[in-house]
């Protein structure tokens, strides 16, 4: 059992020497990547829709279900690149609890982000705070599948087709995840999926667009490789967002492997589970394992109470070498440039407010051992046993800090 003398804080070693990220990439079998790799190099086509982003683009469609997927330089090229196909103006309505580039995806197209709260369940857009964001500027509702858990697709398509706005998904966090029975990545006119290092499957940086909407594919299409739609031909705006031959191997690679990532993670989930069932005021957030099933982050949940607080048990963990994260704090409206833009908050955010300042992200994925789990849970555990104790230690060393 581990006691508070066994911990880095008071003086012990770290519970890991080699740093534990959240995020740290999941890698597939790399003799067959390095196969593709140099294969690229022996064909010497390197980018421009070559063969293997055609292979990882129908791919990912296939899994996904849908008829087309435009494979792009990264999912916030993917967001922006679809706001400029869609020809959206105006206002998107869309969480504040998502990464940033979710929001500046749509600034950056001259768009204004309207930020609405979250389902305390699920933790994706609430259908009745989104209608209540919607203006007559909207011109659109974008869904964030949060963390890998699907959002309320059905409510939202309801709302989005009384108040005639495009429904869009950013779906960086889903590749895997199910809704009503069949894959994420058909809802709405398009969902745009990452495929950045730190994701189950990733092509090193990357981004998907995947629709059924084949006029809308043909648009994204031209528009990643500046507006062409042929060779001396410009159709329209574009811009240089093209995935690279190299970045669509790793994709393949990884996609070969997505089953076993999606095994490790679920373990470690399990892991996690268990291990943090008894640790006073932390609630792991456990989604439905049939719309979630990769398991894509752990996400431990602070109740609040007179324990630690998430920014304390943070603090904590790095003198441990397990750098959690405060993923998405401090909230896209907390953030400039939508922090002194009243056209931003149109509404109040209390789960989104609440959630933000408790919710601690932890290391799972291929690169994260059982064993450095069940510890990080002894750890926890300790820690959230002993509130006063970790203060008064943590008040000292700070003061000894100063001090010096
Ligand atoms: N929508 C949502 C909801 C998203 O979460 C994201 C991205 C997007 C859209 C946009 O997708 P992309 O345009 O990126 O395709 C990371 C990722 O950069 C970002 O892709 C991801 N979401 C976000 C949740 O996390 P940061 O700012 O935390 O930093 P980063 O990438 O430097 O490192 C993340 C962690 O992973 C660190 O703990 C270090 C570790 N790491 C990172 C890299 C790159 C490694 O261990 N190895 C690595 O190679 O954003």
């Amino acid at each position: 059992m581990t006691t508070l003398r066994d911990l880095a804080l008071f003086g012990g070693d770290p519970l890991t020497t080699v740093p534990l990220h959240v995020g740290a990439p999941n890698i597939g079998d790399r003799e067959r990547l390095h196969e593709l790799i140099d294969d690229a190099l022996d064909r010497r086509w390197l980018t421009n829709d070559g063969p293997y982003v055609q292979a990882f683009e129908r791919r990912v469609a296939e899994l996904v279900g849908v008829e087309r997927c435009i494979a792009t330089s990264s999912a916030t090229t993917g967001l922006m690149l679809l706001a400029a196909c869609l020809d959206l103006r105006g206002e998107v309505v869309m969480p504040a609890l998502t990464f940033v580039a979710t929001a500046h995806a749509m600034r950056w197209q001259g768009l204004t982000p309207v930020f609405a709260d979250v389902d305390a369940d699920t933790l994706t857009l609430s259908p009745a705070s989104a209608a209540s964001a919607i203006s007559d500027q909207t011109s659109a509702v974008l869904g964030v599948h949060l963390w890998g858990t699907p959002c309320d697709v059905d409510g939202l398509d309801r709302l989005a087709q009384d108040r005639s706005c495009a429904l869009l998904f950013d779906a960086a966090h889903a590749l895997g995840s199910h809704v009503g029975g069949r894959p994420v990545g058909s809802c709405g006119v398009a969902e745009v999926f990452s495929f950045h290092a730190t994701k189950l499957c990733n092509a090193f940086e990357g981004g998907v667009v995947a629709t059924n909407d084949l006029g809308l594919a043909a648009a994204l299409d031209g528009a990643r490789n500046f507006g062409f739609s042929d060779e001396d031909q410009i159709s329209g705006l574009g811009i240089n967002a093209k995935m690279s031959e190299v970045s669509a191997a790793m994709g393949l690679v990884s996609l070969d492997a997505m089953d076993h990532f999606a095994d490790v993670n679920r373990t470690n989930h399990e892991h996690y589970r268990l291990g943090l069932a008894g640790a006073a005021g932390i609630v792991l957030r456990d989604p439905d394992i049939g719309s979630t099933p990769t398991r894509p982050y752990v996400v431990a949940e602070l109740d609040g109470g007179p324990g630690l607080t998430r920014d304390e048990l943070l603090t904590v963990l790095r003198t441990e070498n397990v750098l959690a994260r405060r993923y998405f704090s401090p909230g896209c409206h907390r953030v400039p440039p939508y922090r002194r833009d009243p056209r931003s908050s149109p509404v109040p955010l209390p789960v989104t407010e609440a959630v933000l300042d408790r919710v601690l992200v932890l290391p799972t994925g291929t690169a994260t051992p059982t064993s450095a789990i069940d510890r990080i849970c002894e750890v926890i555990c300790c820690l959230t046993a002993h509130p006063d104790q970790v203060r008064a230690r943590m008040a000292s060393l700070a003061g000894a800090t100063a001090r010096r």
